[in-house]
């Protein structure tokens, strides 16, 4: 079982596209085990985006990230790194395929709705970033039998 770090940005929470998304989650059969509203600081941004602080685009990237609350989410599930980023699709909207979360909310490079950890080892970096360990609510949904299949 493997754990990615979700964020609905800021154009996610104000076009009203939280449940929406969520819902893709869910429906998925992916299981939510941690979730909360926050304003990220221009130093979580740093820390987060660390390896663009240095691009030309960084500054206009923090001030979009930092610009209204935003949403994590601690996500579980069976390779759920790449489970969650294939179904945001490409990081411009304009290129991601129909079907994917930017494929059919986002035409933009900076306003693609949703952050997903790009590696495991990204998705631990960025779980502590946003989450203490006590936040999140680890738990076994009742209709696992239902989800896979006991050898997966
Ligand atoms: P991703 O792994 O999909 O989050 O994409 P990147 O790490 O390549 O980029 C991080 C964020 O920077 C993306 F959400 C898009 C944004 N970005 C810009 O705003 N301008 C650019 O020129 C490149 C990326």
């Amino acid at each position: 079982m493997e754990r990615s770090l979700v964020l609905l940005k800021p154009d996610c929470v104000q076009r009203r596209l939280m449940g929406e998304i969520i819902t893709r989650f869910e429906n998925k059969g992916l299981n939510i085990i941690g979730m909360k509203m926050l304003q990220v600081t221009p130093d979580m941004a740093k820390q987060h985006y660390a390896e663009h602080v240095e691009k030309p685009f960084y500054p206009g990237l923090e001030a979009f990230i930092t610009g209204g609350p935003i949403v994590a989410l601690c996500v579980e599930g069976i390779d759920v790194v790449q489970v969650v980023r294939d179904m945001l699709g490409a990081t411009n909207g304009r290129n991601a395929a129909p079907g994917t979360v930017r494929g059919d909310y986002s035409a933009s490079r900076q306003m693609n709705l949703v952050h997903a950890s790009d590696g495991p080892e990204a998705a631990e970096r960025e779980m502590n970033l946003y989450f203490d360990p006590a936040e999140l609510c680890p738990n076994e949904p009742t209709l696992t039998p239902w989800l896979k299949a006991a050898d997966e």
